[in-house]
C-alpha cells in the first residue's frame, strides 16, 4: 500500500528543502526513503557523495539548486577575488537598502571579514515580518538576479546572471546582532565563540546569547552588546579567522589595527618611463590632490640592463631623475622619489648593478622569473644586498592563476629581520601578496612591512584600501607597517641596513 506524505513526515531540519524552487515534498520524501536520511547532516554527507543522482524524481536543475542552496557546490575555481566581490556586493547592498521593506543591511561571511578570495555572498536583512513577500518579488527583479532558487521564512537564495550565490538572512531588529555575529563567521570562530559562551553559562546562536538562568535571550540586537555580555573586546571581522583573535579579545589584547587615514605614501608606482600609463607629472599632481595625508610618493619603474621591452634603462636613469627634480621644485618640497622595481635573476644577483641602485631613494627587488623553482635562495640573496630596502609581491602568487613558488619562509623572514629589509604587501587585487597568513608570521618575527598599490595607472591607486584590508586581516598595527612614517624615519631605516648588512654579510 501505497503510504501517504504530506509536508508533517518531513524531518523537521529537512523541511527547508521545500523553500527550494521546484522541490516537492514527494522529491523530498523519496529523498529521505532512497537514501536513508534523516536530518541535515546525513542529507550533506549524502550529497556530498554524489547519492542524489540515485533519486529519479530530481531533474538536474532540482540536484544543482539542492547542492547550491546548501552550500555545497563552491568549487576552489569559482571563487572570486575581493576586489571584486566588494563592488559587487555593495552593489546589491545598496539595492536591498532601498526596498521600503529592508530597515537595515549588512554584508556578513568572507566578503566582510576580508577574505583574498570568497565563496558565495551572504547578506543579513532586517525587514517586518509581513512584509517578506513583498520583498521577495523585488529581489526577483533585481538586474542582476537571474534565478530566486530558494525562498524561506528567514533566508533567500539567488544566483546571479554571473552564478555567484547570494544568500539573504531574513531577521527583525531584535536579532540582528546576533544574526549578523553569525553569518559573519567564520565557522571556526563561531564554534569558538560557541564554547567560550557555555564556558560563561550562555548558550550563543543565531537568535543572540541565551542565559540559562533565567532563561532567555539577553544580547541580541548588536554584536557589541554580545561581546560586552561575553565580557571580551568588540573583535573586528578581519580577525574572525582562528582562536588567536578570540583569546586576545577575551584578554583585552586585541591590537589596534593599521588604518587607511595613516599611510602616508604609496612605495610602488609604475609610470610610462616603463609599462606604466601615465607621465610622472601627471601621477604626482593627481596623488597630491586625492590622497591629500600622503607625504610622498615612489615611483619605482622597472630597470634593468639587458631586459627589453618596457623598462627603464640605465642611460635613461639621470633623466629621470632630472625630471623628478623639476616635478619636485613646482611642487615645491621632495613629494616624490626616486624609486626602481629591480629583477632577482636567476642567480640571485640583480637586474642592475650596485652602483645604479645607489642612486635610487628606494629599491624594490622581485622575482619576474622561474615561477615553479624554490626561490628562497634568490630572495635571501637579495635581501643581503646592503641596496635592497623591500621585496615586491615576495611570494610570487597570483589568485587563481598561479600558485606562490615553493619558499623556506622560515629562512627568508628571518633573513628579512635580521637585514631590515622591508617585505611588500601588494595590493592588488589578484595578488595581495604577502597573504594574510605571511604578514602575521612576518609581524611577529619583527619583519617591517610595506603596504603598495604596485598601480600602472590612476585608478589602480585605490586597490590601497585593499592592501590595508589584508594588512588588518594579518593583524598589522600602525607600527608594523613602514609607509605610516615619515620619510626621514624611512631614511634612518635605510642608513640601518646598510651598515648593518655590511657587518654581517
Ligand atoms: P565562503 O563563502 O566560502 O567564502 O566562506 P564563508 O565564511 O562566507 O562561509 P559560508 O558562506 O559557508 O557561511 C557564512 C557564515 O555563516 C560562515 O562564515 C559561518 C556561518 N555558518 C554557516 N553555516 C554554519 C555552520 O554550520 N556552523 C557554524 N558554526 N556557522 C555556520
Ligand atoms: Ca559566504
Ligand atoms: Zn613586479
Amino acid at each position: 500500500m501505497k503510504t501517504h506524505v504530506n509536508r508533517k513526515t518531513i524531518p523537521p531540519s529537512l523541511a527547508e528543502l521545500l523553500d527550494i524552487r521546484g522541490i516537492t515534498v514527494n522529491k523530498v520524501a523519496a529523498i529521505c526513503k532512497t537514501l536513508g536520511v534523516g536530518n541535515l547532516r546525513e542529507l550533506t554527507t549524502a550529497v556530498v557523495l554524489e547519492q542524489l543522482e540515485r533519486i529519479q524524481a530530481l531533474t538536474p536543475e532540482n540536484r544543482k539548486d539542492i547542492r547550491r542552496a546548501l552550500k555545497l557546490d563552491k568549487g576552489p575555481n569559482n571563487r572570486i577575488q575581493l576586489w571584486e566581490a566588494q563592488r559587487q556586493g555593495n552593489e546589491i547592498l545598496q539595492t536591498i537598502r532601498q526596498f521600503p521593506e529592508v530597515k537595515r543591511a549588512s554584508l556578513a561571511g568572507s566578503l566582510r571579514r576580508g577574505k583574498d578570495t570568497i565563496g558565495d555572498f551572504d547578506i543579513v536583512v532586517q525587514v517586518s515580518g509581513p512584509e517578506s513577500k513583498k520583498l521577495l518579488y523585488k529581489i526577483d527583479r533585481m538586474p542582476f538576479t537571474e534565478r530566486v532558487i530558494a525562498a524561506g521564512k528567514n533566508k533567500i537564495c539567488i544566483v546571479l546572471h554571473n552564478q555567484a550565490l547570494v544568500f539573504l538572512y531574513l531577521t527583525d531588529e531584535k536579532h540582528y546582532g546576533a544574526a549578523l555575529l553569525y553569518y559573519t563567521g567564520s565557522r571556526n570562530y563561531n564554534a569558538f565563540m560557541e564554547t567560550m559562551a557555555s564556558a560563561k553559562g550562555y548558550h550563543l546562536d543565531p537568535m543572540g546569547l541565551y542565559d540559562h538562568k533565567i532563561n532567555r535571550y539577553i544580547a541580541t540586537e548588536t554584536e557589541e552588546e554580545i561581546f560586552q555580555y561575553m565580557t571580551m573586546d568588540y573583535v573586528p571581522p578581519e580577525l574572525r579567522e582562528e582562536q588567536e583573535g578570540i583569546s586576545a579579545a577575551a584578554l583585552h589584547k586585541l591590537p589596534s589595527l593599521v588604518t587607511f587615514d595613516r599611510l602616508r605614501g604609496d612605495m610602488q608606482i609604475h609610470s610610462e618611463w616603463s609599462d606604466g600609463e601615465e607621465s610622472i607629472e601627471h601621477i604626482a599632481r593627481y596623488m597630491f590632490d586625492v590622497f591629500p595625508h600622503y607625504q610622498y610618493i615612489v615611483i619605482t619603474d622597472h630597470a634593468s640592463n639587458d631586459r627589453t621591452g618596457h623598462v627603464l634603462r640605465p642611460d635613461d636613469i639621470s633623466r629621470q631623475g632630472a625630471e623628478i627634480k623639476r616635478i619636485n621644485d613646482t611642487l615645491g618640497c621632495d613629494y616624490v622619489k626616486r624609486g626602481v622595481e629591480v629583477d632577482i635573476l636567476e642567480n640571485g644577483r640583480l637586474s642592475l648593478p650596485d652602483e645604479l641602485l645607489k642612486q635610487f631613494d628606494w629599491v624594490i627587488a622581485s622575482i619576474h622569473s622561474h615561477f615553479t623553482e624554490d626561490n628562497t635562495f634568490r630572495l635571501i640573496k637579495a635581501c643581503e644586498n646592503p641596496y635592497v630596502h623591500c621585496i615586491g609581491h615576495p611570494s610570487g602568487r597570483l589568485i587563481g592563476t598561479r600558485a606562490p613558488y615553493p619558499v623556506n619562509w622560515d629562512l627568508v623572514l628571518e633573513k628579512a629581520a635580521a637585514t631590515g629589509t622591508a617585505l611588500e604587501i601588494n595590493a592588488r587585487p589578484n595578488r595581495l601578496d604577502l597573504n594574510d597568513t605571511l604578514i602575521r608570521e612576518a609581524v611577529a618575527r619583527g619583519v617591517k612591512l610595506v603596504i603598495n598599490t604596485d598601480a600602472h595607472k590612476l585608478a589602480q591607486f585605490d586597490f590601497m584600501q585593499l592592501g590595508i584590508w589584508m594588512a588588518r586581516k594579518g593583524g598589522c598595527c600602525n607600527t608594523d607597517i613602514l609607509n605610516t612614517r615619515k620619510w626621514e624615519d624611512v631614511e634612518k631605516l635605510k642608513k640601518g641596513k646598510i651598515s648593518d648588512v655590511k657587518k654581517k654579510v
